[in-house]
């Protein structure tokens, strides 16, 4: 059997530098003469993507079921294109993907349980905010589910910042989910994905600073992927396992 592309996949929280890091990674491969294609989650130009684009942008409202089975739905119908890509020998560069559905769905809590600004008794008197973690809107394992036998990636890169960190930067707090307490709940969920990703054997999950200065970022992306996407991948291509 011929070597097929490599499925590489980026990960991490809103403004942690994903989408700039792809687009200058296809470029390099590229410039390498290397068939190459990158692709975004959620991909907005479908039908079912213009529905979560409008629900990202508060337009409208969604049970919180719905908006998650969308997201995976808009993976499962751009799946079998990147099947046929990477048995072609396209390597796929690829902004986010089911984990960050699973990262950005099970952190959701209610409204009310959100530890927000100090509520004010009928007396006048602060109740400061509590630290407990609230109960999450939806079970983790059911966010899992509906990604079970999506392609799995090869290689998974995730950007790591500080909420902090990237809320200071350009652009954050435009879109739904860009607040500081639920990317914080976000980062805590990537690291139990990323522990039963290497536990599952769901490709390899690689954290990376994405604090650092863009080009120190590229280079590390670089070396990470750079064996990868010049040889191929032998062997068939795994499935996002339960
Ligand atoms: P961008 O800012 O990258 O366009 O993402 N999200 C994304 C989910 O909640 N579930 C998913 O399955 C995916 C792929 C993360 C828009 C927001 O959508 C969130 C941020
Ligand atoms: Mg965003």
């Amino acid at each position: 059997m011929s070597k097929r592309g490599a499925f590489v996949v980026i990960e991490g929280l809103d403004r942690s530098g994903k989408s700039t890091q792809a687009e200058t990674l296809i470029k390099r491969l590229q410039a390498a003469d290397i068939p190459s294609k990158l692709i975004k989650f959620p991909d907005r130009s479908t039908p079912i993507g213009k529905l979560i684009d409008s629900y990202l942008r508060s337009e409208t409202e969604l049970d919180d079921h719905a908006i998650h089975l969308l997201f995976s739905a808009n993976r499962w119908e751009l799946a079998s294109s990147i099947v046929k890509d990477l048995e072609a020998g396209t390597v796929i560069i690829c902004d986010r993907y089911a984990f960050s559905g699973i990262a950005f769905s099970a952190s959701k809590v209610a409204p009310s349980a959100q530890p927000d600004a100090p509520t004010t008794t009928p007396t006048g008197s602060n109740i400061a905010p509590t630290h407990k973690t609230p109960p999450p809107l939806l079970p983790y394992s059911w966010c899992r589910s509906p990604d079970v036998s999506l392609p799995a990636p090869d290689l998974t890169l995730f950007l790591d910042i500080l909420p902090e960190v990237a809320s200071q930067r350009a652009g954050f707090g435009g879109e739904r989910y860009e607040n500081q307490e639920h990317q914080e709940r976000v980062r805590e969920l990537f690291e139990r994905v990323a522990e039963e990703v290497e536990a599952e054997g769901i490709g390899k999950w690689v954290v990376l600073n994405g604090g650092l200065e863009l080009q120190e970022v590229s280079e590390s992306i670089w070396s990470e992927v750079k064996e990868v996407v010049r040889q191929g991948v032998e062997g068939e291509l795994g499935n996002v396992k339960r």
